[in-house]
């Protein structure tokens, strides 16, 4: 650069210290300007707090830094991009994360300690960021991590929410619900940029416009809000590549309401313009239900629009010519939720940009991929037509025309198999008729992914048989992963320390395959004492924090048994709960002398039920009728403890799956996608007992079959087992554990009355009934393993040492050589 810029391009290096250090002096240094300066407390009289609030706007001093070299050189490349789409991410706490990665955790670590500071302390100072449910949303906060890491070109475009999950809070040992207002303390990890905006249109009807001879249709909107952008840096590790998670905040605009200020009504107009921001208000709790409300609706449409309006762009700030757009841009579906990024793309290349149809749809199909989370066919979403109708009358008859087109190709294929062409058609003319968003997705996505290899088969056998038998090679699978940076490393240091120490290196954080280099020590007697030690410690940990929260005291010699997930009775929960209720009924039949064999166990359940989730609700209800029996029963003792931890989010499961001895997964076989928990435990040298579903089939071919506790019906055998209809020959110890529920041995009789009639014969659509015997068998083998702890720490080193391949970093080098077509862009700064 030369000239007057290059001159201030000059200056502004001189003035400039290139980078910040990362020295114990400067550290310190830069926290107390924070505390004094950004916090505003005086540096001679600050708690761990404000402590949190200079720390993490000292780290985000260097995210920043890296942040900007890494776009710009972005910029500079201009590769081709991800971005990925998702109603929601659960990042949970930044803090730790960051550190971790931008590998400065010690330095922060020491600084503090000599401001009179504990780290730990300060770190717990955070809240979680709670932009989502469960599964899906932590998939999205791992894969970010990865694409981070890896260094691939990735945009994350989502929704800030106001409202986080609502926090869960047990009063007499029912769920109530309560708003999480996190941004009250102020969030340090986003950057607002106000000059970065869209306008999101709604409503209004649609017209014909000629224009140089061409005829096009124009929308007139009814409402107008516009979009604000979040910049959350995302940093890899052991990379200086930062890259962008950009949320969106709703904010009123200008033109919101024009009609209302003509009318002289200025406080009614005022007033109504604040309802913009009701569509960022709050995240929907109910994942895998969809009720087809407006205001979802709304929040689909308006991320999408501003990220769909952004990501072009940024392309036309380079390009002229969109027959290069598909060489630049790949957008990736996190399930359906985002589908009418299809249509959004549709309409601006054709009504904006004068794209003619066919041209259009062409590039459409390249850039658009899909991934599916679910199995059910009752789990896909569906938008009511009417619902669309007003408020996005221009989609509408944008996918009226995609699913006519669609359908005459059809045709010529299938031929008028009529009961066919209704199933695949995007339309469904029903009761209520509606667009099917998956099949919309599929129609214009060139790849659909399964999220693990037994997915991918139920979706090509059901759900999406019929598409699958047109396009057979659009269909993948991409078996789901997690993060070692967040799921070791940051919740398990000591672990990741031993595993450093061990393999001579700390390259598996980077490189995971390289835990297997741990098998060849599993038998080794210093390893497995220094394992050992590990585990107790992170077991104290979790005792302590059992005793704050219930004022129950866990011995750490007993079996740590834990299911923490959402709840739903397809994850069995229930299951579990009646297994615990059968261990109770032996120990209390059992002769004083034989219970010296009784292998001890601290049951811990942890989970959120959806607001309107009744069955679910009554799980949890269940659940603590079940621990005020047992706890408080001095005959049974150390024996056998319940405990539900509260309020279950990632900074739980940090806590919580790194002490926990096994692990349980218990969907009935063909329900869960994949299921991405029992990874996290797999990493921390949890064994599982599980069901062989979704991931599970996968993990047993890493681990093997004999490394883990396995139980029930098989995939293949649920449908059959369905179809045989009630079972006479009941398992008697089930109808036994069943009937003290229903007796009121537990209390609160007429109140879990509904939720016994769930598991009754003939009515058992989970099959609990016919899976507890060999439940019960699992749990057995469980109890056997555990008492010889030499073998149990041999298998816990054999379940860690097999997790690699369970990492998102192997999920999303795949997605980005088979699905996307981008290149990894080291930023060389
Ligand atoms: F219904 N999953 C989830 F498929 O957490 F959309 N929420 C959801 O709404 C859906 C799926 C949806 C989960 C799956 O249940 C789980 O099996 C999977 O591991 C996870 O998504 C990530 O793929």
């Amino acid at each position: 650069v030369s000239g007057e810029q290059g001159a201030k391009a000059e200056r502004m290096f001189a003035l400039m210290d290139r980078f910040l250090k990362n020295d114990p002096i400067s550290l310190q240094k830069d926290i107390l300007d924070h505390v004094e300066y950004t916090v505003a407390r005086s540096r001679f009289n600050f708690d761990d707090f404000e402590a949190y609030q200079a720390l993490s706007h000292s780290v985000r001093d260097r995210l920043i830094e890296r942040w900007h070299d890494t776009q710009l050189y972005f910029k500079r490349k201009d590769p081709k991009r991800v971005y990925f789409l998702s109603l929601e991410f659960l990042m949970g706490r930044s803090l730790s994360n960051s550190v971790i990665n931008l590998g400065i955790r010690d330095q922060y670590a020491d600084a503090l300690g000599q401001l009179g500071f504990e780290y730990e302390v300060v770190a717990e100072q955070e809240g979680d960021a709670a932009l989502g449910n469960g599964g899906l949303a932590r998939l999205s906060a791992c894969q970010m991590d990865s694409l981070a890491t890896l260094d691939y070109p990735a945009w994350g475009y989502g929704l800030r929410y106001q409202y986080g999950l609502f926090r869960q809070v047990i009063l007499d040992g029912f769920q109530h619900e309560q708003p999480d207002y996190w941004l009250n303390f102020g969030n340090p990890w986003e950057i607002e940029r106000i000059h970065v905006t869209y306008p999101v249109k709604f409503y209004g009807t649609v017209e014909d416009e000629t224009l140089n001879g061409g005829k096009y249709k124009v929308w007139i909107p009814g409402e107008m809000v516009e979009a604000v952008a979040y910049d959350n840096p995302i940093p890899g590790y052991g990379t200086r590549n930062t890259i962008t998670l950009r949320l969106w905040a709703a904010k009123p605009s200008d033109q919101y309401d024009i009609e209302s200020y003509n009318t002289g009504d200025y406080i009614n107009a005022v007033v109504n313009r604040q309802k913009a921001e009701t569509i960022s208000s709050v995240l929907y709790p109910d994942d895998r239900s969809y009720q087809g409300k407006e205001l979802r609706l709304k929040q689909q449409y308006f991320f999408v629009s501003a990220s769909v309006q952004d990501i072009i762009r940024r392309f036309k700030d380079a390009h002229s010519n969109f027959d290069e757009f598909p060489e630049k841009v790949a957008l990736q579906l996190n399930d359906t939720h985002p589908s009418l990024a299809i249509v959004e793309v549709m309409r601006i290349l054709v009504d904006e940009e004068h794209l003619d149809w066919n041209r259009a749809s062409d590039i459409v199909g390249k850039i658009f991929s899909f991934t599916s989370h679910t199995v059910i066919a009752e789990g896909l979403e569906k938008i009511p037509v009417d619902l669309l109708a007003s408020l996005l009358p221009r989609h509408l008859q944008i996918i009226y025309s995609i699913n006519f087109k669609f359908v005459e190709e059809l045709k010529k294929k299938i031929g008028l198999d009529y009961n066919r062409l209704s199933r695949m058609s995007i339309i469904e003319e029903g009761a209520v008729k509606s667009i099917r968003s998956a099949n919309l997705s599929i129609v214009c996505s060139h790849t659909v992914n399964g999220v693990s290899r037994v997915h991918l088969e139920l979706l090509k056998a059901n759900v999406f048989k019929d598409f699958y038998e047109l396009w057979p090679e659009k269909f993948q699978f991409k078996t789901n992963g997690v993060t070692q940076r967040r799921w070791i490393v940051v919740s398990n240091p000591s672990l990741s320390a031993l595993i450093s120490k061990w393999l001579g290196t700390e390259a598996w954080i980077r490189d995971v395959e390289l835990l297997t280099g741990l098998r060849e020590y599993a038998a080794d007697s210093f390893l497995q004492h220094e394992w050992k030690m590990v585990r107790k410690v992170n077991k104290m940990r979790l005792a302590e924090y059992i005793e704050a929260m219930s004022g129950l005291k866990v011995s750490l010699d007993a079996m740590f048994d834990v299911q923490i997930k959402r709840i739903h009775e397809y994850k069995r929960q229930l299951l579990n709960i009646l297994g615990i209720i059968h261990r109770y009924d032996c120990i209390k039949n059992m002769e004083k002398s034989d219970r010296r064999k009784v292998v001890p166990h601290v049951c811990i359940i942890g989970g959120k039920a959806a607001p309107g989730y009744e069955v679910a609700k009554k799980i949890i209800k269940l659940c603590h009728a079940v621990a005020e029996k047992i706890n408080n029963d001095s005959d049974v003792g150390d024996l056998l403890k319940l405990v539900f931890i509260p309020d279950y989010n990632v900074s739980v499961a940090e806590l919580v799956i790194p002490g926990a001895d096994l692990s349980q997964h218990l969907s009935t076989a063909g329900n869960e996608a994949s299921g991405t928990g029992s990874m996290k435990f797999l990493m921390n040298g949890c064994l599982l007992l599980a069901t062989e579903d979704g991931s599970t089939v996968e993990i047993i071919e890493e681990i093997g079959a004999d490394n883990m506790f396995l139980f029930g019906s098989k995939v293949h055998d649920v449908p059959i087992l369905r179809e045989k209809g009630p079972d006479l020959k009941v398992n008697l110890q089930f109808a036994r554990v069943v009937r003290m529920v229903r007796d009121g041995y537990f209390g609160f009789k007429d109140y879990f009355k509904s939720l016994c009639d769930t598991v009754e014969v003939g009515n058992d659509f989970y099959l609990l009934g016919s899976d507890f015997e060999s439940y019960l068998e699992a749990q057995a083998a469980a109890d056997k393993a555990f008492v010889d702890q030499e073998k149990w720490t041999q298998m816990s080193i054999l379940s860690t040492a097999g997790s690699g391949r369970f990492s998102s970093d192997r999920t999303i080098q795949d997605y980005a050589e088979n699905t996307w077509g981008i290149e990894p862009c080291p930023c060389p700064f």
